[in-house]
């Protein structure tokens, strides 16, 4: 049976009227040598497109799915089926889910196991039959009541040791299914009130676990990636792995620098009070970056509302932080995304994804352009040209004391700034975006 009534969709280019088409995202068109595909590496989002009901803090689920009426094993059947259909029909590569959004939990751990067995080997004959990949896992350590007080970061010791259990289990499943990269969001890592929290305990059982999780992949000889989610909050008032530069900290101080990469997620970044660009380029200059979770918030909104990205500023500057990391790697662009709740069809998950893949293939068009110019290059260039010789030069050297600069200043205190002009290369950034060339069809 199809789930989806929609041949596969085909780019059609910026000037297309059919919905069902891309206006920007054609595949196999290719920069510096690689394709789009290749460079994009799209992912679906198994929790959000083919587990959720839409419903939100304030209402039910509105959500209208063909297998809705399906007993709960039935239904993680039919959204195997559903999901590789799907990314057959958008030509995306990837998805990626957490434990419990492939299978129902059993009344105990090892029923829960085989539940997931059984689907896994489900999974892993659709992958073998139509080439798609996992571009990563994780395991779900927050929806459960067990999960109050966290998982690793947990006041009770048995909850400790059922998460780590559910990450083994986890991490097998990665192996069986070749998963490219296995994920840790915080879930609930993090705490309400310091009156009643142990912080270094915390902070520490959070280290122990990851180790406990890298010596069991080198164990089992699981080669996939190790990323770290942050997020500032939601659920907890204060999540551990705040922002990029927290988390990163975190990492050098335990000696997990090695091990953890970082995904990150355009909404965590701005809940965090940060641009989706600065938690990309931060992550990229400590050669931190591994995957994106690709979505954003709105701006009237304080909270996580994962909506699919479709602001093209900001898919550009993120294709460009990307791209002047040399690509992902192992990553890709995971969409962490779901439809408004008043997008309730089924056919609403091939049209946000549509939209999104768009934005972000718009998004790489135009950072190309301006990486073969040099756009940002030669502000930057100029901007710094101080350092480049006399003093400055000195200065980067590492050749001058303190007493040498003072001797330096008394000499040069008429002090000249240039200005930034800032509002004109913005101006010249939206001429790259409204004028970018895309070949029609
Ligand atoms: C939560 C979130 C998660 C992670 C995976 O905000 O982004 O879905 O991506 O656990
Ligand atoms: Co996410």
């Amino acid at each position: 049976m199809a789930y989806f009534k929609q041949d596969v969709i085909q780019y059609e280019g910026p000037n297309s009227t059919n919905p069902y088409s891309f206006k920007y995202y054609n595949p196999n068109e290719k920069f510096d040598g690689k394709t789009m595909e290749e460079i994009l590496r799209f992912g679906v989002a198994y929790w959000h497109t083919f587990t959720a009901d839409l419903s939100d803090p304030f209402g039910v689920g509105t959500a209208v799915r063909d297998w809705d009426s399906l007993s709960e094993m039935d239904k993680a059947k039919a959204r195997v089926d559903a999901i590789f259909e799907f990314m057959e029909k958008l030509n995306i590569p990837y998805f990626c889910f957490h434990d419990v959004d492939i299978a129902p939990e059993g009344k105990t751990l090892k029923e829960t196991n085989e539940n997931l067995d059984e689907i896994v080997a489900l999974i892993k004959k659709k992958m073998e039959e139509t080439g798609k990949k996992l571009l990563w896992n994780t395991s779900n350590n927050f929806t459960h009541e067990r999960f109050v007080h966290g998982a690793a970061t947990s006041s009770n010791a048995d909850v400790f040791a059922y998460a780590a259990a559910k990450v083994k289990k986890n991490l097998d499943i990665a192996k069986e299914l070749g998963a490219e990269n296995f994920v840790f969001w915080g879930g609930r890592e993090g705490y309400e009130s310091l009156l009643n929290t142990d912080m270094k305990l915390e902070l520490d059982n959070l280290a122990r676990f990851f180790k406990l999780a890298k010596n069991y992949a080198d164990e089992i000889g699981y080669t996939g990636q190790f990323l770290i989610e942050p997020k500032p909050k939601e659920p907890t008032s204060h999540q551990y792995d705040t922002d990029v530069a927290t988390a990163h900290a975190f990492l050098q101080k335990y000696d997990l620098d090695d091990v953890f990469k970082f995904n990150i997620e355009a909404n965590h970044a701005t809940l965090a009070g940060h641009t989706f660009q600065h938690e990309l380029h931060y992550a990229r200059i400590n050669d931190m970056l591994g995957s994106v979770d690709a979505n954003q918030g709105h701006p009237l909104l304080g909270w996580d509302t994962d909506e699919f990205p479709t602001d093209i500023y900001e898919t550009t500057l993120a294709m460009y932080e990307i791209l002047k990391n040399g690509g992902l790697g192992s990553g890709g662009l995971n969409f962490d995304a779901k439809p408004r709740r008043t997008s309730f069809a089924q056919d609403d998950l091939i049209l946000t994804h549509i939209a999104g893949m768009d934005a972000f293939a718009l998004g790489l068009r135009v950072a190309h352009k301006m990486i073969e110019d040099n756009f940002f290059e030669n502000i930057k260039k100029e901007k710094y040209e101080s350092f480049e010789t006399g003093i400055g030069q000195k200065i980067l050297n590492e050749e001058v004391t303190l007493s040498d600069l003072a001797e330096y200043a008394l000499e040069n205190d008429q002090i000249t700034n240039k200005s930034d002009h800032l509002e004109t290369i913005k101006a010249q950034f939206n001429q790259y975006l409204l004028n970018i060339n895309i070949e029609d069809k």
